[in-house]
């Protein structure tokens, strides 16, 4: 399959988190995709498509003109302000307090976010950007007629909220495509998340639709961040009932375990009947991964692309996270590898 990839990202790096009580160099950094690419290279899926550009409208589908036009003009504010060279929210909005939007930089960092994982450096915006338009060219692609294709998105999206950045998440690149499959036509979407962390965002764009089926399978939220959704008690409102599944899962987490959920989750999506299925793909379930606690192998990846395949429709998969930077290049592509029928 073809690869969509921009070398915008390269700008956005070089940001700390805190980790484990100490403040470490953030773990979503831009040679990740390095490895990625460099597996790709030496596999079927190594012809790379840039993007196209597309209009800012195309980007508040889903997320709030207010809070997209904070995130093109963050750092511009904040380097009139200031010469450190990363710009981070001090706070977040709890329920009890109000939705203002603040004047000043600090604040608006602040509206924005619902925590402290994703800094804006120089280059952010045009990363963030440029990913947004990975994902939507790769869903041209697979509209148009190629059966699969692999937007190699970088910042991930999962995590982002309408109007909240978070988990190293801005623009939601996998929600935004399943949106433009249902704008160019598409009935049903299926968008399925295999990455370690529940995909809070992409749940809260479609929980009240029964056009868009989200299934994820994570890290509990009672133990992994992001905490505060991706419950398994959460199945949708109105008329969004029933069409959101979430298979929780608990630290250690090997592949008997995530194998039966991923065969539970896509037998709900068979029986939905999904026109396309878009992929959150994070591999952070590695056993390798720095910030995790799964136990998934190298050779599991084959098999959940293989899982992935058995649904045969088409199918658009969009970079998520991945942090064993040494094995994430493995990983991804052994699951497109999986999928295609090629390993
Ligand atoms: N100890 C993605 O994989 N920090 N985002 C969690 C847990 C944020 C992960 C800390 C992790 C965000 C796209
Ligand atoms: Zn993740």
């Amino acid at each position: 399959m073809k690869t969509v990839y921009s070398d915008a990202h390269r700008g956005h790096a070089g940001a700390k988190e805190m980790h484990l009580g100490k403040l470490v160099p953030i773990h979503e950094m831009p040679s990740r995709i390095d490895m990625i690419l460099a597996r790709l290279a030496e596999s079927d899926h190594r012809e790379l498509v840039a993007p196209k550009s597309f209009s800012f409208e195309a980007l508040t589908r889903l997320h709030s003109v207010d809070y997209v036009t904070f995130l093109s003009e963050a750092w511009d504010l904040w380097s009139a302000n200031s010469d450190a060279p990363y710009a981070l929210p001090y706070t977040s909005v709890a329920p009890g307090m109000r939705l203002k939007v603040p004047e000043t930089i600090d604040g608006k960092l602040s509206r924005y976010a619902f925590d402290l994982a994703a800094p804006f450096v120089a280059g952010t915006w045009d990363a963030i950007k440029a990913s947004a338009e990975v994902a939507l060219t790769g869903q041209e692609m697979v509209a148009g007629g190629e059966g699969a294709v692999f937007s190699l998105c970088r910042p991930p999206g999962h995590h982002a909220m309408a109007d909240q950045s978070g988990g190293y998440c801005y623009l939601n690149n996998a929600a935004i495509a399943a949106q433009a499959f249902l704008d160019g036509g598409a009935g049903r979407v299926a968008l399925v998340d295999v990455d370690y962390h529940h995909g809070n965002g992409s749940q809260s764009l479609f929980y009240d639709r029964d056009d868009v089926l989200f299934v994820s399978l994570h890290a509990d939220p009672a133990q992994e961040y992001p905490h505060f959704l991706g419950y398994g008690d959460e199945t949708g409102e109105g008329p969004g009932e029933g069409f959101n599944l979430n298979l929780p899962m608990a630290w250690g987490t090997a592949w008997d375990g995530y194998g039966a959920a991923l065969d539970q989750g896509l037998a709900r999506i068979a029986d939905f009947g999904p026109d396309v299925v878009v992929i959150s793909l994070g591999v952070d379930t590695f056993k390798e991964d720095p910030i995790s606690r799964f136990k998934l192998e190298h050779e599991d990846y084959l098999r959940i692309g293989e899982a992935i395949a058995g649904l045969k429709r088409p199918t658009h998969f969009v970079m998520e996270g991945g942090y064993a930077v040494e094995a994430i290049g493995i990983n991804t592509v052994n699951l497109l590898d999986g999928f295609a029928g090629s390993s």
